[in-house]
Formats: C-alpha cells, sequence, structure tokens
C-alpha cells in the first residue's frame, strides 16, 4: 500500500514538472524571422527611377517586397538592409525583408541600365 502511495506521487510530480513544458511549447510565439509578412510593397524599375522612390518600414515588422521592370533589367540593391535582387521586365520578384535596426538605407539600381542608371535611388526609412 505505501508503494503504490510513493508511485502515485511519482506520477504526480512528473505530471507537475511536465504540464508547464507542454503549456509553453503550444503557447510560444512565432519569431519574427519566420513570422509571415504583415504588408506587400510593390516597387517598380523603370529608366531611370524607382516607382516609388521613398518607402517606409517598421522595425521588426516583415514586409514582402514585390519587385518589377517596366522595361530593361535593372536591379534592386540595399545593402545595409540585406537587399540584392534582380528587377525583371514583365516579372515579379518577391523578397521578404525585416529590418532590424531603425535609420535610414540607400538603395540602388545594381545592374547598369543606360545613361541614367547612376540616377536610380530609393530610400528606405526604417522606423519604431
Ligand atoms: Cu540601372
Amino acid at each position: 500500500m505505501k508503494f503504490a502511495g510513493m508511485k502515485l506521487v511519482v506520477v504526480f510530480m512528473a505530471a507537475l514538472v511536465g504540464w508547464p513544458l507542454i503549456a509553453q511549447e503550444n503557447t510560444s510565439p512565432a519569431s519574427p524571422s519566420t513570422a509571415r509578412p504583415v504588408r506587400t510593397i510593390v516597387i517598380q524599375a523603370k529608366k531611370y527611377k524607382f516607382i516609388p522612390a521613398e518607402i517606409t518600414l517598421q522595425k521588426d515588422q516583415t514586409v514582402k517586397l514585390e519587385l518589377t521592370s517596366d522595361d530593361v533589367e535593372h536591379s534592386l540593391e540595399v545593402p545595409g538592409l540585406g537587399i540584392n535582387s534582380v528587377m525583371k521586365k514583365s516579372k515579379v520578384t518577391e523578397v521578404e525583408v525585416t529590418p532590424t535596426k531603425v535609420g535610414n538605407f540607400k538603395g540602388k539600381c545594381g545592374k547598369f541600365c543606360g545613361l541614367g542608371h547612376g540616377k536610380m535611388r530609393l530610400a528606405v526609412h526604417v522606423v519604431d
């Protein structure tokens, strides 16, 4: 009888210890890197500009960029945010970005596309 009682205590203790682990596993929130994008921004490249030429992102918020070109092949490079993607004519390139720091980041076209290539700039603002 005493032995059976001990067994019950052991089971009870295991349940006490195990429960928070199970509960935690079920309720743990998704990490920012695996979060679904909260919004989509379409960026169009065209000799010799990006439309829009300026975007504002929220820190720690994942957004999807849909990049496309109206004419020749361009690219979007924003080194400060780890973005480097081609922008092809009549094709959408999807890029997800989750900025982790606040600031102003400079983007440019990374693919020579003609005489005005150097003028292609995109300003990215990351706010809190
Ligand atoms: Cu270019």
